[in-house]
C-alpha cells in the first residue's frame, strides 16, 4: 500500500472521529437539559423533550415588557403548571408555597393557590413559533415562567431549572 493512500484514510477516519465526538455532546447537551420538580420527598426530572412533546402545551398571547424597551405583543406556547402538575401525579395539598430557581440565581415564590388559578401560570418554551434559547445564547429560556394575571413581568421567572413545593 502506498503511503498516500494510507494518509487519505487515516484523514478520513479522523474526520468521522471528530464528527462523532461532536455530534454525541450536543445530544448529552440536549440530555442535560431539563427541570428538576421536588415536593416533599418525591423528586422528578422533566426532560426537555417531554415538556416539548406534551399534549397539554397550549399558545397564548402575552406581552414582554424587557427593560429598555417597548411593550411587545407575542405568542408564547407553554404548558399550565397545574395541569404538568396533574399528568405527573403531584399533589400539593397541605403545601404553601412554590419556589422557582434560575440558573442565574434568580427566584420567586408563589402561593401555591396561584398555579390553581384558571390560566395563570405556565412554563413556557417556545415564543412566536421558537424555542426558547437557553441564557448563553442570548435568551429567556430554555424555559421560562409566565404568568398571565401579572402585567408587570417581574415574577416572569426567566431559565427555570428547578421548582420546589414545600
Ligand atoms: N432568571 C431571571 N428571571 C428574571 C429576571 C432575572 O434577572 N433573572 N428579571 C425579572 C425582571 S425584573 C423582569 S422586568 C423580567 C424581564 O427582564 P429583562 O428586562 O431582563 O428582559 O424578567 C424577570 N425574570
Ligand atoms: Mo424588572
Amino acid at each position: 500500500m502506498d503511503l498516500n493512500f494510507i494518509r487519505k484514510k487515516m484523514y478520513i477516519a479522523t474526520i468521522l472521529i471528530i464528527i462523532m465526538i461532536t455530534t454525541s455532546c450536543s445530544n448529552k447537551e440536549d440530555m442535560n437539559v431539563f427541570i428538576e420538580i421536588t415536593n416533599g420527598d418525591q423528586s422528578y426530572s422533566i426532560t426537555r423533550d417531554s415538556l416539548y412533546n406534551n399534549v397539554e402545551a397550549i399558545n397564548f398571547p402575552a406581552t414582554v415588557r424587557s427593560s429598555g424597551n417597548k411593550p411587545v405583543e407575542t405568542e408564547y406556547k407553554g404548558i399550565e403548571l397545574s395541569k404538568l402538575f396533574t399528568s405527573l401525579d403531584i399533589n400539593t395539598s397541605n403545601k404553601q408555597k412554590i419556589t422557582f430557581n434560575a440558573t442565574d440565581g434568580y427566584k420567586i415564590v408563589l402561593d401555591i393557590e396561584e398555579i390553581y388559578e384558571p390560566n395563570n401560570v405556565y412554563l413556557t418554551f417556545e415564543r412566536d413559533g421558537e424555542y426558547l434559547k437557553s441564557k448563553e445564547q442570548g435568551g429567556n429560556g430554555p424555559f421560562q415562567l409566565v404568568i398571565r394575571h401579572d402585567p408587570f413581568s417581574q415574577r416572569w421567572c426567566k431559565h427555570v431549572n428547578e421548582i420546589v413545593v414545600e
